[in-house]
C-alpha cells in the first residue's frame, strides 16, 4: 500500500507580500499542490494524508471548490485530511458544510476519530484543531485499536502552543506510520515511521532547506518512506564576506555570482560579514534591486586605523576611548568598534 504525506501547504499565503515577485508566489503555492495533484493521478497511491493546514487562514468556498476539484481528478486516492491551527475549525468553517467528493474525508472532529479505508486496508486517526492553539499532550496518551490493518495518525503540532509531544510517547504509542504537521521543514522525529513531512513550499524567509513531501510503503506492518524535494524555489541566506579592499562594484559582481550559483529563481537574502573601509558605505538599495533579494544587512564593521585616530584625537574621549578597549578581547574589540562608530558619526555633526 502506498501513501502520500504533506502537510503545511498554506494555500492562501503571500509569504513576501510587498516584493515584485509576491503575486507569482502565491500563485506558485497553489501550482505546487495543483502539480503534485497530477503527480498522485499518475502514481495513484491508495492514501494522501494531509496533516493540517492546507490552507494559511479560514478556507473559502471558491477555494475547496478549487481543492475538491483536484480532489475529484486523483478517484483512486482517498484523501484524509485534519484541520491544523491556522485552518481551525469555527462553528461556521467552510470544512464543515463543503459537498466533499467520496474519496475525501475530513477528520474534522475536536476529539480523535479514526476511519477505514478499505483499499488501503488501513485505519486512519485524528481530530483537528477548533481553536488557534492547544497546549495539552494530546498525542501523548493515544494509541491504535485492535482492528487487522495499518494503524496511521494524523497529527499536528509540536511545540509549546500546539500540542506538545514526548517523541518516546509517540515511539511507544505504536500506530504504524505518524503523519506529522506544523513544523515547516521536513524531520524525522522516530525512523521511516514518525515523520514531519514540513511545508509543501517554504513560506518564509526562515524556512531556508529543501520542501516537500514524503512518499511512504506499508507492507504488512512494515512502513518505508522517503523525504521527496517538490518546492519551486528555496530561501537561501548569502552571507559576503567584506575585507577593507572591497568596493561596491566589486561586491556586486560577487552577489551576482553567488545568485546564478544558487539558481536566479530562488530568493534570498544577503548579510554583508567582515571588515570594511571605515569611509566606505555600501548601497544596500542598490544590493535589494539584484535579484529576488527579501533583505539585506550590513553586518561589517569599520577596519579603524587606532594608533592614527589615537594620534588625531589625543586629549578627546576618543583617544581615552581607544586606550582604554585597544588591547581587549574579541568582545571589547566590538564594542571599541561601534563607540567609535558612534562618537566618530557624533563629531562629524558638531
Ligand atoms: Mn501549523
Amino acid at each position: 500500500m502506498e501513501f502520500i504525506h504533506i502537510a503545511d501547504v498554506h494555500l492562501g499565503a503571500s509569504p513576501d507580500a510587498g516584493f515584485p515577485w509576491n503575486e507569482e508566489r502565491t500563485r506558485e503555492i497553489w501550482d505546487s499542490f495543483g502539480r503534485l495533484i497530477a503527480l498522485i493521478r499518475r502514481e495513484r497511491p491508495a492514501l494522501l494524508l494531509i496533516a493540517g493546514d492546507l490552507f494559511h487562514r479560514q478556507p473559502l468556498r471558491r477555494e475547496l471548490k478549487e481543492v475538491n476539484y483536484l480532489f475529484s481528478t486523483i478517484p483512486d486516492t482517498q484523501v484524509v485530511m485534519i484541520a491544523g491551527n491556522h485552518d481551525y475549525i469555527r462553528p461556521d468553517s467552510w470544512y464543515l458544510k463543503y459537498p466533499w467528493g467520496k474519496n475525501v474525508i475530513g477528520l474534522w472532529g475536536e476529539q480523535m476519530e479514526k476511519v477505514h479505508v478499505p483499499q488501503a486496508d488501513a485505519w486512519i486517526y485524528g481530530f483537528s484543531y477548533h481553536s488557534r492553539e492547544i497546549k495539552e499532550a494530546r498525542y501523548d496518551s493515544l494509541f491504535p485499536g485492535r482492528e487487522m490493518g495499518n494503524h496511521i495518525l494524523l497529527a499536528h503540532g509540536g511545540d509549546e502552543q500546539h500540542i506538545p509531544f514526548h517523541r518516546e510517547k509517540l515511539t511507544a504509542s505504536g500506530f504504524d506510520y505518524i503523519a506529522l504537521g506544523h513544523i515547516h521543514r521536513p524531520g524525522i522525529v522516530a525512523g521511516d515511521h514518525i515523520r514531519y513531512s514540513g511545508a509543501l513550499e517554504p513560506l518564509d524567509r526562515n524556512d531556508i532547506g529543501v520542501h516537500g513531501f514524503v512518499r511512504g510503503r506499508l507492507e504488512g506492518r512494515k512502513v518505508t518512506t522517503q523525504f521527496v524535494p517538490w518546492a519551486c524555489r528555496s530561501y537561501i541566506p548569502l552571507e559576503i564576506q567584506v575585507t577593507p579592499e572591497t568596493a561596491q562594484f566589486f561586491l556586486e559582481e560577487e552577489i551576482e555570482n553567488r545568485i546564478k550559483e544558487a539558481g536566479k529563481g530562488n530568493i534570498f537574502s544577503v548579510k554583508l560579514k567582515g571588515l570594511r573601509d571605515p569611509q566606505t558605505v555600501f548601497d544596500l538599495g542598490r544590493i535589494r534591486r539584484m535579484g529576488n533579494i527579501v533583505d539585506a544587512a550590513d553586518e561589517t564593521s569599520p577596519d579603524y586605523d587606532l594608533e592614527l585616530l589615537e594620534e588625531q584625537y589625543e586629549g578627546s574621549l576618543i583617544a581615552s576611548f581607544i586606550r582604554r578597549f585597544k588591547d581587549g578581547d574579541s568582545l571589547e574589540k566590538k564594542a571599541l568598534n561601534y563607540g567609535l562608530e558612534a562618537l566618530l558619526e557624533a563629531k562629524k555633526h558638531l
